[in-house]
């Protein structure tokens, strides 16, 4: 049960940035709201009487303290249920002078209210039944959106489509698992309600949702926090000059000197609505030198988590050395998860402008999943090719499908990928039925904290100390 988190306070809070604004919103809720609201607010010239109160209604007056005129303000009564949080509730809309908002707040505290904790108003919403686990977390996810694909996402976690998706899945386990344990009633008289085969197809495309939402993690958390992008290559290709032409300033140190670069350098960029996480790495070559070798080794790992890997090639090197460096490049990377860009750079050099060079690396290859383009970072020639490669790169193509962000979900769907994968096992080896569906009893469970259906203190804590005070 979560009645300990039922808490009667009234609190209050700030609900705009911090900071001086034109208008500033102080939100208010809980039993006492209108009742502490009313006796501050005046209504057309007297203090407005709780039966005066229209809910969804803007009322202007002005707030007086003591007698004394504090601000001129607009009021929204929310009464309950039909407010966020689900209790009565008031928005009262401030200047935004500092000084207001904080005057506001102490006297609204010497009234009765209680300062709201870290995402206070949010917790109390999903108590009262507002929305579940899952789609208070897309809030907090909505707000932080910084690019139209994270923003997306997060609209449909919030809509409740994640949540549905869970929903059908965890009520198709229950009537698995109730047939199972009908079966176990009637033990003694070895009946077999649940019939086997068609328990082993409905865990089989349990497994595969589950999957393919944990699967989804990848690319969702790349969208939430920038798709990471390495840029990687042998030294002086030219990897720390295209990431200066991305961003458009000089981040990275560029010279003709071979390992320049040691450390890696990221920095984020919006390519057409998808938030872009770019990384220019160490440049890869056999060194002895410590640091130098600590800085390749960081590319590596780099180019394992990229969701997206530039492989930069020098268009002034000869045929044979372009090839073989391609091929090093693409050894390390993992098709089915990765994208590839080969990038032909310094075609400027060339006469041709590196047609010949690309046609000859895209036979030698013969790969339709990996794009060669060609490119002068330095001379901001072919960019938009990359933009549209990168835009339209396969990890990135995704129908409109859930795709799942936050660890905890991500955690969440494998513990209860590894107890379905125990019960597959299970069915298969004929073992008794109350082990198999003590197992699918606890895929049941994972799936429900997701959404919050089984939760504790401890972790509606930890979600909801990470909104902000007013959220
Ligand atoms: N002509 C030409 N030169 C380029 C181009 N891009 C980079 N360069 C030059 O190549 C040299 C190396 O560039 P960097 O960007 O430092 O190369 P890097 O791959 O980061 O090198 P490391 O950090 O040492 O691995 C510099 O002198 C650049 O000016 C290009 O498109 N055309
Ligand atoms: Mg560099």
């Amino acid at each position: 049960m979560q009645t300990n988190f039922l808490n009667t306070d009234t609190i209050c809070a700030i609900a705009t940035p911090h900071g001086m604004g034109a208008i500033a919103t102080v939100r208010v809720s809980g039993a006492k709201a209108f009742p502490i609201v009313a006796t501050l607010f005046q209504h057309r010239g007297k203090f407005l009487e709780i039966s005066e109160i229209v809910s969804h209604k803007a009322f202007h007056g002005h707030l007086i303290n003591k007698g004394e005129l504090l601000d001129e303000v607009l009021v929204t009564f929310f009464k309950a249920p039909h407010s966020f949080t689900g209790e009565d509730s008031a928005e009262i809309s401030v200047h935004g002078s500092v000084f207001v908002q904080q005057k506001l707040l102490q006297v609204l505290i010497a009234n009765g209210c209680r300062m709201a904790d870290a995402g206070e108003f949010t917790r109390r919403a999903f108590v009262n039944g507002k929305f579940d686990l899952a789609q208070a977390e897309a809030i907090a996810d909505l707000i932080s959106s910084e690019s139209e694909a994270s923003h997306r996402v997060a609209i449909n976690q919030l809509r409740g489509g994640f949540s549905k998706e869970l929903q059908v899945l965890r009520s198709k386990l229950l009537e698995m698992t109730s047939l199972m344990e009908l079966e176990l009633d009637f033990s003694e008289e070895d009946v077999e309600f649940a019939d086997r085969s068609q328990l082993k197809a409905l865990l089989q495309e349990a497994l595969d949702k589950v999957n393919r939402l944990k699967d989804s993690f990848r690319l969702g958390n790349a969208i939430k926090n920038g798709v990471p992008v390495a840029i990687v290559g042998q030294t002086n290709t030219g990897k720390s000059t295209l990431l200066n032409a991305l961003l458009g300033e000089d981040r990275a140190i560029v010279s003709d000197i071979a390992g320049t670069t040691r450390d890696t350098i990221e920095e984020t960029l919006n390519v057409n609505g998808i938030l872009f996480r770019f990384i220019d790495t160490a440049g890869l070559r056999e060194t002895e030198e410590t640091i130098e070798k600590i800085g390749i080794e960081r590319s590596y790992r780099k180019i394992a988590e990229a969701t997206v890997v530039i492989g930069m090639l020098d268009a002034t090197k000869d045929a044979e050395n372009v090839l073989l460096a391609a091929h090093e490049i693409l050894k390390r990377i993992d098709l089915e998860h990765q994208q590839l860009i080969l990038c032909i750079n310094k075609v400027d050099t060339l006469d041709d402008q590196g047609e010949a060079l690309l046609g000859q690396l895209r036979a030698d290859l013969d790969n339709d999943e990996i794009m060669v383009i060609c490119l002068s970072a330095k001379h901001k020639f072919g960019l938009n090719d990359l933009y549209n490669t990168l835009k339209h790169s396969q990890p990135l193509s995704y129908p409109d499908v859930t795709l799942v962000t936050n660890v905890r979900h991500y955690e969440a769907l494998l513990h209860a990928s590894d107890s379905l994968g125990q019960v597959q096992q299970g069915l298969e080896m004929n073992i008794p039925t109350d082990l198999v569906s003590q197992d699918l009893r606890e895929a049941i469970h994972y799936l429900g904290t997701i959404t919050g259906e089984i939760t504790t203190d401890e972790v509606l804590g930890s979600i909801f100390s990470r909104f902000c005070v007013g959220k």
